[in-house]
């Protein structure tokens, strides 16, 4: 099962740390047109709930644990980021939801375009809908 899950190449030195990266088209399959990170998140925030229509994202957490609750209408999954060397995919009719589990935890993500209130879909009936919709469409 693809849960979006993608090991980020590190560089792990004994006295100096990990020094973690990855590269435009070769890392990540679309164009990156935006970064943003979310900081300052006390322990048991919840955020996200929500969906994009057409919007993909590479989400990784460089310090501290997030875990994250995936749904696509039809199965649910949960990956955690608890490591520097660990990033998630998030592609578009995703309901997702970032549970933080530690103090201070930072999600960073690169994304696939600018930032577009258009393209969330915030109430997950609504989400069930599109997502069937575009599924009875697509079998037509
Ligand atoms: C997502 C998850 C993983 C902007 O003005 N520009 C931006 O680029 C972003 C991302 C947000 N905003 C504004 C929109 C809201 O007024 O920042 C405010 C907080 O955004 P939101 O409540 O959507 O934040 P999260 O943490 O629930 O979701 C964010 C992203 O918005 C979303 O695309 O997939 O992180």
């Amino acid at each position: 099962m693809n849960n979006g899950q993608q090991i980020i190449r590190t560089i792990q030195e004994k006295e100096r740390g990990m020094l973690s990266f990855f590269e435009a088209e070769k890392d990540i399959p679309f164009s990156i047109k935006r970064v943003y990170y979310i900081s300052g998140t006390p322990a048991e925030t919840i955020r996200g709930k929500h969906a994009h229509k057409t919007l993909k994202q590479f989400l990784f957490c460089p310090f501290g644990e997030i875990l994250v609750f995936l749904d696509d209408g039809i199965r649910e999954w949960e990956v955690l980021l608890d490591a520097p060397n660990q990033g998630l995919f998030v592609t578009e009719e995703i309901w997702h939801e970032m549970h933080w589990k530690s103090d201070g935890a930072i999600l960073c993500v690169v994304a696939s375009d600018y930032y577009d209130e258009t393209d969330y879909i915030r109430d997950y009936q609504d989400f069930l809908k599109y997502v069937k919709e575009k599924k009875d469409g697509n079998c037509r």
